[in-house]
């Protein structure tokens, strides 16, 4: 992409009314737009950041077996009435009446829509277990929509729903789920550290919180030093072993947020020197919960015996639009946004600091296509800005490596990369750079 051609409204000033810093710098580097209170519009840079965040949650949902699908954002107010769930929900629904007088609603989450889907489909014991997914807007009309992104009214959510024949069944889905979740992060570039979570009326021991450690966080949380620098299981685990002792490893360290904390205990099983008490960003949540709706809303199969059986769910939440802000909360400086290469909107920033000057217009074209070739997304700064504010851009925006292409420089056909994590500079001969950045997919 040629910055010249390119929609990225970089704004000079820091936005009035954005009170953390990846909301001020989503908005200063023209990720996206306010439309209307928690509800955005999501520009070219950060509509490339998201959807690389899908592909790696779809890559992790798959891998563990979750098969995707799609519903939709409007669903039927009767199937919340079938779970009992539509007076419950209270305000934070959005109610709709379509031109019939038929009650509508903006779907807040889809255990409803996808327990009536899979009622109506599945009527076999052999069609269990399944874990089905989508990724979807959703709607939830806050008392407080704030921090950007991170407290929206519509923001974008990987749901996923298991269905099983039994507790015990369920508990792996769960433990899939978990593992999965574990990976996702991980490639993202983010250290997210599961938290046992309050369980509701059903009880039991499943459900975790996935928080990501940061300043700005909505919640006091409190963890064993230990978990932080857990790696997670490696690619080629196989899902359908017994993954309990990876539960186990990560669950046995204390975790929790405020509102499951236990002072005592922290004090108990935590050594001083490991004691870490932060603020935390909820990333990802997920429960089991049993038979809470397939048995209001009847979602049985036949058994091998005949008799009908009531399945077991749970759910799984990813805040995908959520994860841009953690993402930035947890990699950023006074510069701007320092993207993890998995997610970064464009692979190398190039910047041509004399457009019009044949040299550097030919080699610059010449980075770009040999870049593109070998497969990285490029975006080359051709715009007649001055070269301080080239610079200035291309860290605010946070592409990890930069490759700075200037007369001086090409007289001695020398160009500068810079990595901008570390601001580590280094001057290379064009086709050292070019064997540099090629080989570093
Ligand atoms: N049905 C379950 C699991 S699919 C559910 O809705 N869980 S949730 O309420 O915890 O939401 C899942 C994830 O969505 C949360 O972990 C959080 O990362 C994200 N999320 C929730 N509310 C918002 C919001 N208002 N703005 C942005 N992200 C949100």
């Amino acid at each position: 992409m040629r910055l010249s051609c390119f929609f990225m409204p970089v704004l000079k000033e820091v936005p009035a009314g954005a009170e953390i810093v990846s909301h001020q710098l989503m908005l200063r580097t023209g990720m996206i737009r306010q439309s209307a209170a928690g509800i955005y519009s999501w520009l070219p840079l950060g509509l490339r950041v998201m959807q690389k965040i899908e592909a790696i949650i779809r890559q992790e949902q798959n891998r563990a077996g979750a098969i995707e699908l799609l519903m939709p954002t409007l669903q039927q107010a009767d199937i919340w009435r079938e779970s009992g769930r539509y007076e419950d929900y209270g305000q934070e629904m959005l109610r709709i009446t379509d031109r019939n007088e038929r009650d509508l609603l903006y779907g807040p989450t889809n255990e409803e829509l996808i327990t009536q889907i899979f009622r109506d489909c599945v009527k076999s014991y052999k069609d269990c277990p399944r874990i089905l997914y989508h990724i979807q807007w959703k709607f939830r009309d806050e008392i407080r929509p704030r921090f950007g992104v991170m407290r929206g009214r519509e923001f974008l959510m990987k749901d996923a729903y298991s269905f099983d024949l039994d507790e015990q069944a369920a508990r792996k889905s769960y433990q899939k789920m978990f593992v999965s979740y574990l990976r996702t992060f991980e490639r993202l570039g983010l250290k997210a550290i599961p938290m046992k979570a309050e369980t509701g009326p059903i009880g039991g021991d499943l459900s975790h919180e996935f928080i990501i450690l940061a300043d700005t966080g909505e919640s006091a949380v409190y963890c064993d030093k230990a978990l932080i620098d857990k790696k997670a299981p490696p690619a080629d685990l196989d899902y359908e072993s017994d993954l309990s002792a990876v539960m186990q490893e990560w669950t046995s360290h204390y975790a929790a947020t405020e509102d499951m904390h236990d002072e005592n205990r922290f004090q108990e099983e935590v050594s001083q020197a490991d004691q870490v008490s932060a603020r935390g960003i909820e990333v990802g949540h997920i429960f089991y919960f049993g038979e809470k709706y397939s048995k209001p809303m009847k979602c049985e199969v036949q058994g091998a015996d005949g008799q009908l059986i009531t399945l077991h769910g749970g759910s799984y939440g990813i805040g995908v639009s959520r994860l841009l802000g953690a993402i930035i909360e947890a990699s950023h400086d006074e510069d701007g946004i320092i993207w993890p290469k998995s997610v970064a909107p464009f692979d190398v920033g190039l910047i041509n600091l004399k457009p019009g000057n044949e040299e550097t217009d030919h080699v610059s074209t010449k980075f770009y296509s040999a870049l593109h070739e070998a497969g990285l997304d490029c975006l080359l700064d051709d715009t007649k800005e001055r070269p301080g504010g080239k610079f200035k851009t291309m860290d605010l925006i946070g592409l990890p490596t930069q490759v700075i292409i200037g007369p001086k420089g090409l007289k001695n056909g020398i160009v500068e990369i810079k990595d901008r994590k570390t601001g580590e500079r280094q001057e290379l001969e064009i086709g050292q750079a070019l064997a540099a950045l090629t080989g570093m997919t």
